[in-house]
This record gives structure tokens, sequence and C-alpha cells, in this order.
């Protein structure tokens, strides 16, 4: 038995000083550099007792190293398991009690805030920083290297990846080895990468768009990335020259589109934008064709699946749409009686393919609720094909909020700020955002007469959540809209305040201003 998937994107080039990152400081790691660094790291996860199948917890912030870490887990068979930086470290306690990693590591400046979360958990607490500093930074040269990597089949776990869930508690979706693989390959192909390839790469790489969809896919096709912190639209702007692909968020794109500097030359060495993560507005998607003369391919995936569904590299990449099933992906539109509706009803999309994931780490109920014994994995977005078979996702029936391609729960919100002094009761619902797509709004009942008091609560939000899931907007109401049954109308609390990101100045009696 091999490995297969480190194989595919790093062993078989273990030795090739092609280009892998190019660095903000101009410093070039060549696949070889890489894979020197991974067998280091993969040798010292070893001496420190880590076996195939037990996990290891990042969250750090965006480096090669990091990249280097997720490929030393893959190489030891050892179960990856990134966490956004954004996170407070009551999140990550969470995440750390339930996947029991042996390691968690950390930037330096967070190490402080992560040390009881790390002890509590019996995990051991490590550092890496983007900046050669921290304590795993030596093992990255220096640990005896692991000759080889561990022999894994398509069903081993390769990584965990926490999606919230609607009570609330997250959920460690167990990808596979073969999901992760399958991706990678069938993505390859469908978008043409190569090894002349360089993918501008200003995503985060604790998701799957970032790491799985962008680098796993580069180094397949043994392509070349250039390296970004994060998005900046001025250092995006920079690079474009030198760069041929780009993968983003809808937000990249609308903000690209404010700046004057991006025109049809500056991107005219580019022969592919994708999007995903969050609907594209079809305004967008022309937009930016009028601009540059490129149309944006729209793909759509989840965390459980990876992804589902392109819009063709050759062929119409129709706006508004997400394209058709990558090959060897089913998908099928279901009505509320398990039947699949008529060609062009909307209806549940499900999807069963090698790409759907294996189920939510030691939550049983959970995933028998959405993963069918027949395979077919039930997404939560409600979808349509038309009569060319582009699949069109028309809305969401899971209640969640998806804000510059990062998904809110609102009952995480809402159990928070319903736990805070002089709050009666909360609904959190997401409303049209220029910048996010979706931005968050609280909507509050106070108990009795008094007002609470929103800098205590705003205070205590910013202790507990990761910035993008705190309200934007705070709204206090007498009482909530409910329908007959008592259930609150957040479609009718989406209507009222559909407007509040365009009238912020304007005379609504908002909370805490
Ligand atoms: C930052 N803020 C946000 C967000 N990001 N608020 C809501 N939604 C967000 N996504 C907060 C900041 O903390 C700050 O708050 C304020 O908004 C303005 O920050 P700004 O500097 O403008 O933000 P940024 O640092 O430039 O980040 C925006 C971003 C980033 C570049 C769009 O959020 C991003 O990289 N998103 C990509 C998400 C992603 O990769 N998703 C893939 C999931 P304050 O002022 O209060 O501090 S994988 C997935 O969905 C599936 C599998 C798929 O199909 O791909
Ligand atoms: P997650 O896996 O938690 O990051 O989020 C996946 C969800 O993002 C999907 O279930 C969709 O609701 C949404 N999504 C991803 N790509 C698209 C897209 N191109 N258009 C509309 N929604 C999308």
């Amino acid at each position: 038995m091999t490995n297969s998937l480190y194989d595919t994107l790093l062993g078989a080039r273990a030795h090739s000083d092609a280009p892998l990152l190019h660095l903000p400081d101009g410093a070039t790691l060549s696949y070889s550099d890489m894979a020197g660094r991974v067998a280091h790291l993969s040798g010292y996860l070893r001496a420190a007792g880590l076996e195939k199948g037990d996990r290891l917890a990042m969250q750090c912030p965006k480096s090669p190293q990091a990249l280097a870490l997720y490929l030393a887990c893959l190489h030891s068979g050892v179960i990856f398991l990134p966490l956004n930086t954004s996170y407070t470290p009551d999140e990550i306690a969470y995440f750390v009690q339930d996947a029991s990693p042996k390691i968690l590591v950390t930037g330096p400046a967070a190490a402080d805030a992560l040390r009881d979360v790390a002890r509590d958990a019996g995990a051991t607490l490590l550092t890496l920083g983007a900046d050669e500093q921290g304590s795993l930074t030596d093992a990255l040269t220096s640990a005896q290297p692991a000759p080889d990597a561990v022999a894994c089949s398509a069903d081993d776990l390769a990584c965990f990846l926490y999606t919230s869930g609607t009570t609330g508690r997250s959920k460690g979706a167990m990808l596979t080895q073969g999901n992760l693989l399958s991706n990678a390959l069938t993505l390859t192909d469908t978008w043409a990468f190569t090894a002349d390839d360089v993918l501008l790469h200003a995503l985060p790489i604790f998701h799957a768009h970032g790491l799985f969809v962008a680098c796993n896919v580069v180094m397949n096709a043994g392509g070349a990335m250039i390296w970004l912190p994060g998005f900046s639209t001025e250092a995006v702007l920079d690079a474009l020259p030198r760069a041929t692909t780009m993968m983003g968020v809808p937000t990249f794109y609308t903000r690209l589109l404010d700046e004057p500097r991006f025109t049809r030359d500056l991107a005219g060495h580019m022969r592919l934008f994708t999007s995903g993560s969050a609907p594209l507005l079809a305004e967008t998607h022309d937009q930016f064709s009028a601009r540059t003369g490129q149309a944006i391919l729209e793909r759509y995936g989840m965390t459980e699946t990876g992804m589902n569904t392109s819009n063709p590299y050759d062929g119409e990449r129709r706006a508004g749409t997400v394209g058709f099933p990558l090959t060897g992906v089913e998908l099928r539109v279901m009505d509320q009686s398990g039947q699949e509706v008529a060609q062009g009803e909307t209806g549940m999309i499900e999807v069963r393919g090698p790409n759907v994931f294996k189920g939510y780490w030691q939550m049983p109920e959970k995933t028998a609720e959405e993963l069918r014994a027949d395979g077919f994995f039930i997404t939560g977005d409600l979808g349509q094909i038309d009569s060319d078979s582009y699949v069109t996702i028309v809305g969401r029936e899971k209640d969640i909020i998806i804000s510059g391609g990062y998904n809110i729960y609102p009952k995480e919100v809402e159990q928070l700020l319903d736990a805070q002094p002089g709050v009666k009761e909360s609904a959190v619902i997401g409303v049209p955002h220029a910048d996010f797509g979706e931005g968050v709004v609280a909507v509050l009942v106070a108990e009795g007469t008094a007002s609470p008091d929103m800098e205590a609560i705003k205070a205590t939000v910013k202790a507990k959540l990761a910035n993008f899931k705190r309200p934007k907007e705070y709204i206090i109401l007498e009482a909530l809209p409910r329908n007959t049954m008592g259930k609150v109308q957040k479609k009718a609390l989406r209507t009222d305040y559909a407007d509040i990101f365009q009238t912020l100045d304007h005379s609504m009696s908002r909370a805490g201003e």
C-alpha cells in the first residue's frame, strides 16, 4: 500500500526544483524544498508519538510552514484539523475537546491564550509562526527526517473540518484521502491546470476552498502559487500580471471591481478566475466580463463534499448558475416526499460521489440525518436544473448566513445573546451587504422595560465569537414577529431590515449608537 494522496501532491515531485511558492519577500520555495521540510516535520511528529489516525489541530497564520504541516500530516497518516485564525480560545476549546488532538499548533502570539485550552484537552501545545518563530520551527530543518510516507488507503481519514450545526454545536466532517484525491484529480482536469499555472493564492488555508481546492489542485498539476498572507486588493493587483489563475470568494471580485486599477490589461495574463463558497451575483459576473473580457467560472461545493459542480472551462459560463455536476459526482433535486422533482422545479440538492465525506466525527445520529443510506448527502441547499442541465442554487433550507465566504449559524449567536443580562430573546439574520454578500444583524427583545447594556453585550460577543460571526448591527424590538405556530418569522425580519447596510445613517432606532 502506498500513500496516493501525498505521492500525488508532493511525493512525485520531491526532487523537483520547479517552483511551488512565490513568497511576498521575493523568495521562492521549490517542490523539493517543501518535500525536505515535510520529511523533517513528519519525522518530528512520529518521534513525538503520533501515529496514523491520531489528530493534530492547527490554528496558525498562513505561511509556507503551515502548508508544510498539513503535508507532513498527510505524509504521516495523521488527521489534520485546521482552525480559522479568527476563532476565540472559547471556540478552540470546543474543537480540541471534541477531536482530542495529540498536538495543538498555534502562532506564537496566541500561545498564552491557548495554554489552558490545550492542557484541558490533553494536547501538547506547539507554536509555528509565519516569521520563522515558534517551538516547531527548528523541526522544519533539523528534526530527524521520516524516510517514507505512511501507507494509507483511500478510505483512511485525512482531515477533519468543523462545520457549524443547526443546533449551534459544530460537527467535525471526516474527509478521507480518497475524497481529497478525487476532487484534486477531477478539478485539475476540469479547469485544465498544468505545471505552467501560477495561482494567485489569497484565500485562507483553514477551509476547503483555500487548502483543498487551491493547493491540492495546483500541487497535483505541478504548478506554482503566489502566496499572499490574505486578501488585500493592492497586493492582488500587484501580483496579477505574474499569475495565470485565481480562486476567490465573491467579495474578492467585488473589491477588485471597486478598484479602477483593475483593468482588462491588468487581467490580460490570466486564463481563469473561479468563484465559490457563496453566491456570486449575476451582476458581479456581468460587470467582471464587461471590465476584463473574461467570464468568472462559478462552482459549488461544501465542506462535507468538496466540490460538486462547476461551470464549464470550455463552453458557456452562465451567470447565476453553478454549472454541471463534476465527473463522477451525481446530483439530484428532491421534493419533501423524497421524490426527484421535475426538471426546472426547485427542491433539495443531494449529491453522491467519491468526494462525499465519511460522516461527522463521533456523531452517528447527525451523520444519519444528512447522509442517506444510499450514499446521497442532503446538502441543505435548494436548487433547480434547467433544460440545458445547468444547476442553479436558489436558496438554502438550512438556517445559515454566508458572509464573505464564511458560514455563520444564527443559532450559535442567538444562544450567546439570549444568555446576556437584559435580553429576553433574539433572532439573528443575514441581510444584503455590499462587501460581504450578507451581513449579520441581531434583533433583540429586552427583558422588562430597560434597554440591555449594549456595550457589555458587544464586549462579551467579542470575547466569545470569531470576528466574522459578530453582528455588525443590533436592533431592539418590543417583540419578535411570529406566525400562528409561534415560530419566529425571520423572513419578515430579513425583509424589514433588507436595507440596513445601505441606510446606516437613517432614522431606525438601533441599539448601541
Ligand atoms: C472579516 N470580517 C468579516 C469577514 N472577514 N465580517 C464578516 N464576514 C467576513 N467574511 C470582519 C473583520 O473582522 C473586520 O471587523 C471587518 O469585518 C472588516 O474586515 P476586513 O479587513 O474588510 O476583512 P478582511 O480581513 O479583508 O477579510 C475579508 C475577506 C475574508 C478577504 C473576504 O473574510 C476572506 O478571506 N474570506 C474567505 C473565506 C473563505 O475562504 N471561505 C471558504 C470556506 P472589525 O472591524 O470589527 O474588526 S470553504 C467553503 O465555503 C466551501 C467548501 C466552498 O464552496 O468553497
Ligand atoms: P461550507 O461547506 O460550510 O463552507 O459552506 C458550503 C455552503 O456554501 C453550501 O452549502 C452553499 O450553501 C454555499 N455555497 C458554496 N458555493 C456556492 C455557490 N457557488 N453559490 C451559492 N452557494 C454556494
